[in-house]
C-alpha cells in the first residue's frame, strides 16, 4: 500500500522515455520545453512524498522482477527482484544498529553490487549516505567520517582494481580508531523492510567534493530533486557515479553496468571488450579517459564489435576537438551523437548539454542549457550581466539564474560556506566558478575554472583553448597548461605535455630517459609545440616552457589537479622531500601520489 502510494506520486512527476528515438525531436521543441522549465518551474517540476529506493527498485521489481542490472567483472547479473531482497536485508541491518531517518552512514566500498545496495538501503530508511571513494586513505576517510559525525561505516575486506588489492577493512579500522562517533559493525538480516516516507526536500546523500583544499566540503542533495534531475537525463545514457550509475538508470528501470576495474587492465581494450560482451548502448566517460584510450593507438578498438552503441557521452572537463573527433569517428563510427554534458557535483544533474537528435553538436561546445537551467555570463570586472548583440559572441563568468530541482541545498554542517561560495558573489545568481563563451548561435563553450584563467600581458587566456591547440599536434596525447609568474608579462604559459606511445616515434622513450644526448630532440619537439600554439591561437599564447611528463596528476575521478602543477611550476616546491611535498596541501584525492616526485624532478631538472 505504502509503496504503491509512493510509486504513484513519483510516476506522475517523472516521465522518462527510452533512447530508441529522441524524446525531443527538434530544436524548436527543445526551445519550447526549455522556456516552460524557466517560466513556470513549479508545474514543470512537481514535488511530493516519495522514497528513492521504492522508485528505483520496488517499482521495477513489481513490474519486471526478472529484468537484469548487469554487473561486469565476473559478470554477475542482478535482477530487480534480487536487488529488492538485498536492499531490504541491508536496510534492516542498518535499522537494527539504530540507524534512523536523517542519520549519516559512510559507505567505503569499491564498485561492487553491495555499493549500490548500500546507497539504496540508506535511502530506504531515510538515512543520508556519504560515499567515500575506495581509493581514499585512512586520513581522508577519517576526515569525512568526522565531518559528518557518522555512527556507522559500511566497508569491505578488500577492494580489487587493475589487479591491485586494497585492504579496505584495515584502512577503515585505522580511520575509525580516531572517530568516536562510529559505533557499529554490520550483520545481515533477511525480511522485507518497509520504506520510510520521505518529503521531497529530505536529504538523500552528501558527497564530499573532489580535489578540494582544506576541510572537505560535503555537498548535500535532496530526495525528489536529485531523482528528478537524474531521471530526466538518464535515458540518453549519461551514466556516471551517483546520478548516472545508480539513481538515474534505476529510477527509470533500465540496466546499469557497475565496473570494478580500470580502463587499461589487462589491456587498453577493456572498455571496448565490455561494450561488445554486454551490448552496451550508452557509454559515458571523461575526456581524460578518451585521451588515454586514444594514446595507445586504434588496434585495441578495431578487434571489438561496437555496433550496439547509440549515444556517447563526455563529462568532467571541456573535450578537446581532437579527442571529440576521435571519439566520434573511431568509437562511434560516425553514427553516435557525442553528448558533451557540463555539470557539477553541486548541480546534481546535467546543466548544459545537447539533446541527441534535437540539438546539433559542435566539437568542444557543451551546446545549450538543459531544462530548468538559465545560464548567464557576467563581466568579471564589473559584475554586470553581459548581453550579446545579434551575431556576436560574449565571454564571461558563468552563473545560473533560476534554481533547479537537483541543486545541492547546503554544504553539510556549514550553510554559511554554501551561501558564501555559491550565492554571495552576485546575489540572485548561482556562480559555477567556470568561464564560458556564448557564441552567435547561443551555444556555450566552457573555458575552464575561472581561477585557472591565465593572464599574459593583459590577455585573458583560457587553459582549455591552449590545451586543445597542443593536443592537435600528432605526437601529443594530453597536456595541461598553467600560469607561472613572470616579471615581464605578469604570467607566462607553462605547458606540461604527455606524448603518445607510438612505436613509429620511438623518441618518446628517450625523452623520458632524461639522457642529455637527447636534449636536442626535446628542444625540437618543444619548439614545434610552441609553433603549433602560435599558429592556432596567436603569438601571445605561446608557452614559455614545455615540460614532457609521463602522465599528469589526477584525482580518482580523473580531474587534473592543477594546484599541484601550478605550485611546482612556480617553484613553491623545489625538492621531492616529504617536507617540500607537504607544501602541496591535501593530496588525499590524488590517484597516484608517486607522480609528484617525478614532476618535481622533471620541472627542476633534478
Ligand atoms: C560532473 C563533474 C565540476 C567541474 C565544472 C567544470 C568541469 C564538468 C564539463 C566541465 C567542460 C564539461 N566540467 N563537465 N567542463 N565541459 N562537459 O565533473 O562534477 O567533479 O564537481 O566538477 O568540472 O569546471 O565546474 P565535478
Amino acid at each position: 500500500m505504502l509503496s504503491a502510494e509512493i510509486t504513484k506520486v513519483v510516476s506522475e512527476t517523472i516521465t522518462a522515455k527510452t533512447a530508441h528515438s529522441p524524446h525531443v525531436a527538434t530544436l524548436e521543441e527543445y526551445k519550447k520545453l526549455h522556456a516552460s522549465s524557466i517560466d513556470d518551474p513549479e508545474s514543470f517540476f512537481r514535488r511530493g512524498y516519495l522514497n528513492a529506493s521504492v522508485n528505483c527498485v520496488d517499482r521495477w521489481a513489481l513490474k519486471h522482477p526478472e529484468q537484469e542490472s548487469d554487473e561486469p567483472g565476473q559478470h554477475v547479473h542482478i535482477s530487480y527482484g534480487d536487488m529488492l531482497k538485498q536492499v531490504c536485508m541491508l536496510a534492516n541491518v542498518l535499522k537494527s544498529f539504530g540507524v534512523k531517518k536523517g542519520d549519516i552512514v559512510a559507505i567505503y566500498l569499491p564498485m561492487v553490487p553491495e555499493a549500490v545496495y548500500a546507497m539504496l538501503a540508506c535511502a530506504r530508511i531515510g538515512a543520508i549516505h556519504s560515499f567515500v571513494f575506495a581509493g581514499f586513505s585512512a586520513e581522508a576517510l577519517r576526515d569525512r567520517i568526522s565531518d559528518a559525525n557518522c555512527a556507522l561505516v559500511i566497508t569491505a575486506d578488500q577492494g580489487c582494481r587493475g589487479g591491485k588489492r586494497t585492504p579496505l577493512k584495515k584502512i577503515t579500522d585505522k580511520a575509525v580508531a580516531e572517530c568516536p562517533s562510529v559505533k557499529n559493525v554490520l550483520v545481515l538480516h533477511r525480511p522485507y523492510c518497509p520504506p520510510e516516507i520521505m518529503y521531497a526536500e529530505d536529504p538523500l546523500f552528501i558527497l564530499y567534493m573532489s580535489g578540494s583544499t582544506g576541510k572537505p566540503k560535503g555537498v548535500l542533495h535532496t530526495t525528489a530533486g536529485h531523482l528528478l534531475g537524474a531521471a530526466l537525463t538518464a535515458d540518453v545514457g549519461w551514466i556516471t557515479g551517483h546520478s548516472y550509475t545508480v539513481w538515474g538508470p534505476l529510477v527509470i528501470g533500465s540496466t546499469t553496468l557497475v565496473f570494478e576495474s580500470i580502463l587499461t587492465y589487462p589491456n587498453p581494450g577493456r572498455y571496448w571488450q565490455m561494450v561488445e560482451t554486454h551490448k552496451l548502448t550508452q557509454f559515458y566517460t571523461a575526456p581524460t579517459a578518451i585521451r588515454a584510450l586514444r594514446r595507445p593507438g586504434d588496434k585495441h578498438i578495431t578487434s571489438h564489435d561496437l555496433n550496439s552503441l547509440r549515444v556517447l557521452g563526455s563529462v568532467g572537463e571541456p573535450i578537446n576537438p581532437e579527442a571529440w573527433h576521435w571519439y566520434n569517428d573511431v568509437i562511434g563510427n560516425g553514427k553516435c551523437p557525442i553528448v558533451d554534458t557540463y555539470w557539477q557535483t553541486e548541480a546534481g544533474s546535467i546543466m548544459i548539454s545537447p539533446l541527441p537528435g534535437a540539438v546539433l553538436t559542435k566539437p568542444g561546445s557543451a551546446t545549450v542549457p538543459f531544462f530548468g537551467f538559465e545560464p548567464k555570463l557576467l563581466d568579471p570586472t564589473t559584475d554586470k550581466e553581459l548581453e550579446a548583440k545579434k551575431g556576436e559572441s560574449i565571454e564571461g563568468v558563468l552563473y545560473m539564474k533560476t534554481p533547479w530541482p537537483s541543486m545541492a541545498r547546503t554544504i553539510y554542517g556549514d550553510h554559511k560556506r554554501y551561501l558564501e561560495t555559491y550565492m554571495a558573489l552576485y546575489p540572485g545568481y548561482y556562480i559555477t566558478g567556470d568561464g564560458a563563451e556564448k557564441d552567435s548561435d547561443d551555444y556555450i563553450w566552457i573555458k575552464g575554472r575561472v581561477d585557472d584563467v591565465i593572464n599574459v600581458s593583459g590577455h585573458r587566456l583560457s587553459t582549455a583553448e591552449i590545451e586543445s591547440a597542443l593536443i592537435a599536434h600528432p605526437r601529443v596525447a594530453e597536456s595541461t597548461v598553467i600560469g607561472m609568474s613572470d616579471d615581464v608579462t605578469g604570467q607566462a604559459i607553462f605547458a606540461y605535455v604527455v606524448l603518445k606511445d607510438d612505436s613509429a616515434h620511438a623518441p618518446v622513450a628517450y625523452i623520458h630517459q632524461d639522457d642529455a644526448s637527447h636534449a636536442d630532440l626535446v628542444k625540437k619537439l618543444s619548439h614545434d609545440l610552441v609553433i603549433q600554439v602560435r599558429s592556432h591561437i596567436g603569438p601571445f599564447a605561446s608557452p614559455k616552457r614545455v615540460v614532457f611528463v609521463p602522465y599528469l596528476p589526477k584525482t580518482r575521478s580523473g580531474k587534473i589537479m592543477r594546484r599541484i602543477l601550478r605550485k611546482i611550476a612556480n617553484g613553491e616546491v623545489g625538492a621531492s622531500s616529504d617536507e617540500e611535498i607537504g607544501k602541496l596541501g591535501d593530496l588525499s584525492t590524488l590517484a597516484d601520489p608517486s607522480i609528484v616526485a617525478t614532476l618535481i624532478r622533471k620541472v627542476h631538472n633534478l
